[in-house]
């Protein structure tokens, strides 16, 4: 379907997606690094490390805290926020291979950086179907996975979506991270590949009344994320049962597309989501961060949705290496997803 967008942006085309911005000052840096340096393995450790974060987390300093606090709490915060000047590794190890990630003796500043970020929003939590459950994941591109809409890719555009997570209700969006860290190890060599976000605020804004009533009929349906049908269906796509694309109120709306597909199950509700997600193309409604070396951008997984451009990939030892982190804010409501893995869940 070819959808002219002039023929659907009348009036309201002066809106963009508001980005928070932190940056810390080199003393408390550096007084970062000391605090997060010599710490246990995260990923064999994972509750020795998450004891050492929550008593340095104090360090990032009384504002930048609150900042990040509102960020999290607030209804009306911005929906993405960007960290700069954090602590980095001071000899971090090349890029790995993707899957291939020894953990050998190190500095853990990075994921001590993202899983304490974390803690300032929320609760850092693991998936078994998301990188074996790990609760701290390294997102690198994978050779053979170049055109894949997952964070493995790379030569192909990851369409705008929220992280989600399979769940037998059939509706993914609910058990899914309400935040997400990313967090840069390294950008891509030429500096090509963009973390792009766009609120649904502004995506409302955007589109016709008439368009954001439709959007928010059970209309649509959403394909479960790859890693799951990868891992569990062999491979073969999985749909959602029927909701809405956009839902709460007016002035704070929720949104769920996913990666892996999204489709309207009517004409009507399939050219609305076509003008939406024409709306999320326009580079002046959505915000874009070169994730590098030293910056996070934490992202709600419920305000809005985020995409990633192409970028050429090396898999060298200079490849793009970003630290994720699933934050969620309420473990209570998905107490019957628990494993026996700390802090990880179905
Ligand atoms: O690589 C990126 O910038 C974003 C990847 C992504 O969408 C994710 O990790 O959920
Ligand atoms: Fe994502």
């Amino acid at each position: 379907m070819n959808i002219a967008v002039s023929n659907f942006l009348p009036n309201k085309v002066a809106v963009k997606t508001q980005m928070g911005h932190v940056v810390l000052d080199d003393t408390t840096r550096n007084a970062m690094v000391g605090k997060l340096t010599g710490l246990s393995n995260p990923y064999t450790q994972p509750r020795h490390f998450a004891a050492e974060i929550r008593t340095s987390l104090s360090v990032i300093g009384a504002n930048a805290m609150m900042d990040i606090h509102d960020f999290a709490t607030a209804p009306d915060s911005p929906a993405v926020m960007l960290i700069e000047n954090l602590p980095t590794d001071p000899h971090l190890p090349p890029t790995p291979l993707d899957g291939v990630l020894t953990h050998t003796a190190r500095s853990y500043v990075g994921e001590a950086v993202t899983y304490g970020l974390g803690k300032l929003i929320g609760e850092p939590i693991g998936y078994t179907t998301e990188k074996d459950g790990d609760i701290l994941h390294n997102l690198i591109p994978a050779q053979g996975a170049e055109t894949m809409q997952s964070n493995r890719g790379s030569k192909v555009f990851l369409n705008f979506h929220n992280d989600s997570v399979y769940d037998e209700s059939g509706w993914f969006h609910t058990y899914n991270a309400d935040f997400l860290v990313l967090y840069g190890h390294r950008s891509d060599p030429k500096r090509q590949a963009e973390t792009i976000y766009i609120d649904a605020k502004t995506i409302c804004a955007v589109l016709s009344d008439e368009d954001v009533e439709l959007l928010r009929q059970p209309l649509f349906q959403m394909a479960a994320p790859s890693n799951f049908t990868v891992l569990l269906n062999n491979g073969e796509k999985i749909w959602s049962r029927l909701g809405g694309v956009i839902s709460g109120p007016d002035n704070a709306p929720e949104i769920t597309v996913a990666a892996n597909g999204t489709r309207g199950t009517t004409p009507q509700a399939e050219e609305a989501l076509q003008r939406l997600k024409a709306i999320c193309d326009l580079p002046e409604h959505s915000v874009s961060v070169r994730i590098s070396a030293g910056q996070a951008l934490l992202i709600n997984n419920r305000k809005g949705i985020h995409a990633r451009s192409t970028f050429e990939p090396t898999f060298g030892p200079d490849e793009r290496w970003l630290l994720r982190a699933n934050i969620r804010r309420d473990t209570w409501a998905m107490r019957q997803r628990k494993t026996d893995m700390w802090n990880v869940y179905v």
